[in-house]
């Protein structure tokens, strides 16, 4: 049972103070998760002393959401002073900015995700709780509760369902797992028709420019039959590959340049990854990041990787590396 290994844990170093730390933007699920594993660990050691940190802040969509179950962050967490740090819904140190580089590689470091992991992580970690088969983190934190036997509260319950409506984009790509946890969420007092609409906030301005940007930027590669759209903007890579991949794109690669850091973000659609069994995160994002001397990762629709270099270098790299792989 990984809920008693996380006990043991903090039993054998008679740990004071748990640091939860949330990757930067954090996301609804990140927050969500960290949210109900502080009232999980309240509970089972009420003496322990907690608190949540997302390097440089959340998302926007997450403060909605913080605002709402009155969820606490600090934005100065006591890094040095915990007995554990405990890394949720992130799978590098590099992830969490500034903050990751306040963490000692002899840090009590345990890890609650739902990313393929990443082998230096991997070797830092004391304890990881991973399963990438989870279609979010809250799922796996929700796993927590019920090895521990105990429900969560309420507001537990809707940080929750809105972690896993967030990262299955509100279901459509949540496995059979998931959908039974939301069920049990219901059990326990969400009510989905009146929280899910804190998820949906108006488009920012500017995001509405980055997306239809990368749109008319577009390079677009025909690959055997699969539409591959490359594209560049300086914010919002996330938001712009997803739109592309609305559009009809196959794949969806977009480069950014903010001062001398790269960062990309990939996805693919659902048919793409499951006919040609190329992984974003594993067979694009982890070496883009080596070649670009950062980081990369994500899932296998989704991924980004970030590092210093030339955007068109980048998105060549990718082209090159795709075009291998397809054949
Ligand atoms: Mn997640």
């Amino acid at each position: 049972m990984q809920i008693q290994k996380i006990l043991e844990l903090i039993d054998k170093l008679d740990a004071k103070l748990v640091v939860l730390l949330c990757h930067h933007n954090a996301d609804p699920d990140a927050i969500g998760a960290a949210f109900a594993f502080k009232g999980l660990l309240k509970r089972l050691k009420p003496r322990l002393e907690t608190e949540i940190a997302a390097a440089s802040g959340p998302s926007k969509l997450s403060k909605s959401m913080i605002n709402v179950l009155s969820i606490e962050l600090t934005d100065q967490p006591r890094i040095e002073e915990a007995d554990i740090l405990v890394l949720l819904d992130t799978n590098t140190i590099q992830q969490l900015d500034e903050l990751g580089k306040r963490i000692k590689p002899d840090r009590p470091l345990v890890v609650i995700d739902h990313h393929a992991s990443h082998p230096e992580t991997e070797r830092i970690a004391t304890l990881s709780v991973a399963d990438e088969t989870a279609s979010s983190t809250c799922e796996v934190v929700y796993r927590l509760f019920k090895e521990a036997e105990l429900k969560p509260a309420p507001d537990e319950a809707k940080a929750l369902f809105l972690g896993i409506a967030f990262d299955t984009r509100h279901f459509v790509i949540a496995t059979s797992d998931a959908l039974k946890v939301v069920a049990d969420l219901v059990d326990a007092g969400v009510n989905a028709q009146e929280i899910l609409p804190i998820l949906s906030l108006p488009m920012d301005y500017s995001e509405r420019i980055a997306r239809l940007k990368a749109a008319n930027r577009v390079n677009l590669l025909r690959m055997n039959d699969w539409l591959i759209a490359l594209s560049h903007v300086n914010a919002y890579q996330a938001s712009a590959s997803r739109g592309l991949i609305a559009l009809g794109a196959h794949v969806a690669i977009v480069a950014g340049k903010k001062e001398n850091k790269i960062q990309v973000s990939f996805r693919a659609s659902r048919e793409f990854y499951t006919e040609t069994d190329i992984h974003m995160g594993r067979d694009l994002a982890k070496p883009l990041g080596d070649f670009l001397g950062g980081m990369g990762g994500g899932h296998s629709v989704s991924a980004g990787a970030n590092g210093a270099g030339d955007v068109d270098a980048c998105l060549n790299f990718c082209a090159k590396l795709l075009k291998k792989k397809i054949g």
